[in-house]
């Protein structure tokens, strides 16, 4: 898979795509990852990308000219457009399982206040929120899509981490998971886990996960 990112900090992407599972896709070969400069896009001496509201009122907008040329310059026949903002659809598994079958991504990480509508009407294939609370950037919620997507592209995943996947796709939160020892500071691994008896191990799973979700996410039930 390719994916592009268009951002006006392109600073903050090294470090959390450069480890673990999206690093080691990038270097299989499997994940072609590149961050775009929106400023290399604007011709003016001062690498102008935003400018004041039609309409007046507090903030800047991102100009649509720099956006334009760079997606015009980035994006193909097969290029999936993706911009992140709070206004979006919520970004969630099955649209991580969604985007990891496209051959091409382009992300948009916007700021200020935003983007032009016009990039919007003409550009964006699909406009994604990764929670309801407002950040300074678009960054961090493109390494979150990013992230998400990465592990799900074939062959990135080793068979020993997919095991998680599984659970969140009967839609309920994972069971409480233990390791060695089995008695930590007093605190104890409960017994039934212990037993080697895998059919009332497998029901005190799906007991707890069900419990778990009821508890914290009911909405998932
Ligand atoms: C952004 C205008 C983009 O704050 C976010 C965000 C929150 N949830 N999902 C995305 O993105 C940055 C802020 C203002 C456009």
């Amino acid at each position: 898979m390719k994916i592009d990112v268009l951002t006006l900090f392109p600073e903050m992407f090294s470090g959390p795509l450069d480890v673990s599972m999206v690093a080691r896709a990038r270097k299989a070969g499997l994940l072609d990852l590149r961050i775009h400069n929106l400023r290399d896009w604007t011709h003016d001496r001062h690498k102008t990308v935003d400018d004041r509201p039609f309409g007046g009122g507090p903030g800047m907008v991102l100009k649509p000219e720099p956006i334009f040329e760079a997606v015009e310059s980035l994006a193909g026949e097969k290029t999936r457009v993706v911009m992140m903002a709070p206004t979006g659809r919520p970004f969630t598994q099955a649209i991580a399982r969604e985007l990891a079958v496209e051959e091409h991504l382009l992300f948009l990480s916007g700021s200020y206040e935003g983007y032009d509508e016009r990039v919007r009407e003409a550009l964006v294939d699909d406009e994604l929120s990764i929670g309801d609370y407002v950040l300074t950037n678009g960054g961090l919620p493109v390494m979150v899509v990013i992230d998400a997507v990465t592990r799900l592209i074939p062959g990135v995943l080793v068979h020993d981490e997919s095991e998680l996947d599984e659970s969140f796709s009967h839609g309920l939160l994972e069971y409480p998971h233990y390791t060695r020892p089995a008695e930590f500071r007093g605190m104890k691994v409960p017994e039934v886990l212990q037993s080697g008896n895998h059919a009332e191990i497998a029901k005190w799973r799906a007991e707890q996960a069900k419990l778990r979700t009821k508890e914290r996410r009911p909405d998932l039930m």
